[in-house]
């Protein structure tokens, strides 16, 4: 495992307010938690029964376990617990709505400062809104040892069953529009084209905007497999609004967190920025007891001074190989598809044929002077189609779900938007030797919706290697 940023949990401690609270015992836990061993064996399990701060959680799949197991009463327990307290005052800076309340604060949002999506601040912040939850309910139940669970979607592509059933399961929720026995399209969940990009941008977004008109650019994790399974449910949960008022929301967000401190281990070339801008970035949240509290991102690298770690890393190999030709979806051409030339004078077409050096797959940002959702989120496959003597190649590149960027001047005619795609070798040669391509946008049906007829618009489509705002 590769070293991690050295922030200290007594630090982090100090941060959170919880020293003067009697904490002597800790420095036991800031040594020897790097291992994943078996927590329940685990002498940092101690817990200080004065503060009842949590020592050291495992975060684990919530499909390993059977729905009556006592961890998951536990966490339901705890849940319901946050519900009531909103029930009495939906004000409760304890309870589940105000919880659910902070996410629309900061994503749902068109202040740039305050805004966690489309840029680099993503998956810390929403580290940081998972511990948030995981503390209140830890003080819900007075159990240090109650741990958020993980949905790993790349083992079950299906709602797992301990988040169905009625108003007596916390964990369910009404609005959702997939049911118990749809799958999530394989294609919905490629972290493989993820884990490649070596680059945090492309992993994790690029900075974020300072003011209107600049172009914000989230990363491909969050284009494509986050968004894409928060759209897939749909309901709260394809809300930016109300996304946290779902459960499920803290089953997805907490396999994505994972996929994050997988992506770091994946590969040595996979490392996080260090730019003073956004390790250095405050992020808000509020603690377990509600008050509001602020990190900045270097005191979220390390999730053991959360006080959690994952049980493991692992995710199905199927999902993080690049797709077997057999396995990536057809372009299977329809009335509603989005056909539009790639401008190829505007690419940079031989820099991205160098970009590939002996690899056989890059990442490049697909970019669109204009775009015009026909409704919202807008979920396809993105193909890219030329001829090749005489014959027509459909190269799939990838599965996203565009969100609009709230702008309150243009709902839902966007400027400047892009996308982070990987392509393999092919495309870019024939990227390279300036053929006429078409990008194709061919929307992906969801359970339980129409697809609209109108169609996707899309104005001057260029690629290119990276991108700098002014
Ligand atoms: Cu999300």
């Amino acid at each position: 495992m590769k070293e991690k940023p050295n922030t200290s949990r007594r630090a982090f401690l100090q941060k959170a307010g919880l020293t003067t609270l009697g904490l002597g015992a800790l420095p036991v836990l800031s040594t020897s938690l790097v291992s994943c061993e078996n927590s329940a064996t685990n002498k940092n399990e101690q817990i200080d029964t004065h503060t009842g701060l949590s020592s050291l959680v495992t975060r684990k799949n919530i499909a390993d376990f059977e729905v009556n197991d006592p961890e998951i009463k536990l966490l339901k327990d705890a849940v319901k617990i946050l519900k009531d307290r909103s029930e009495i005052s939906p004000l409760d800076p304890m309870g589940w709505q105000a919880h659910g309340m902070l996410h629309a604060t900061f994503c749902a949002t068109s202040i740039y400062a305050n805004q966690v999506h489309y840029n680099w601040y993503v998956w810390p912040w929403h580290r940081l809104y998972l511990w948030s939850m995981e503390q209140k309910l830890q003080k819900a139940v007075n159990e240090p040892k109650l741990a958020l669970h993980y949905w790993d979607w790349t083992k079950s592509n299906f709602i797992p069953e301990h988040y169905w059933g009625d108003e007596s399961n916390p964990l369910n929720n009404i609005t959702r529009l997939v049911s118990q026995t749809d799958e999530i399209p394989k294609d919905f969940i490629n972290v493989g084209a993820a884990f490649r990009a070596e680059k945090y941008k492309t992993f994790g977004g690029y900075p974020a905007i300072k003011k209107r008109g600049e172009a914000q650019l989230d990363g491909i994790a969050e284009q494509s497999f986050h968004n894409n399974i928060h759209n897939w449910i749909g309901g709260q949960m394809a809300t930016f609004t109300e996304s946290g008022f779902d459960p499920i929301f803290y089953g997805h967000h907490g396999n994505c967190d994972r996929i994050w401190e997988a992506w770091q281990n994946y590969s040595d070339k996979n490392v996080l920025p260090t730019d003073e801008e956004w390790l250095e970035k405050r992020l808000y949240a509020t603690d377990g007891n509600g008050r509001p509290v602020d990190f900045k991102i270097k005191e979220l690298l390390n999730t053991e001074d959360l006080g959690y770690r994952f049980n493991d890393l692992d995710l199905n190999p199927t999902f993080c190989n690049p797709y077997m030709d057999a396995d990536k979806p057809k372009r299977e051409a329809s009335k509603r598809d989005c056909v539009a030339p790639l401008n190829l004078r505007t690419s940079d077409g031989a820099d991205i044929y160098a970009e590939m050096e002996d690899r056989e797959r890059t990442h490049v940002i697909l970019h669109f002077e204009r775009a015009q959702l026909p409704y919202q989120p807008y979920c396809a496959r993105v193909f890219f189609e030329y001829d090749k003597e005489g014959e027509k190649q459909s190269k799939y590149t990838g599965t996203f779900t565009i969100l609009p960027i709230l702008d309150l001047d243009t709902v839902l005619l966007q400027n400047g938007v892009h996308l982070q795609i990987e392509i393999e070798r092919e495309l870019a040669e024939a990227i390279d030797a300036q053929k006429n391509i078409e990008v194709i946008f061919q929307p992906v049906p969801l359970p339980n919706r129409n697809i609209p007829d109108e169609i996707l618009k899309l104005e001057n489509i260029s690629l290119v290697t990276h991108y700098e705002n002014k």
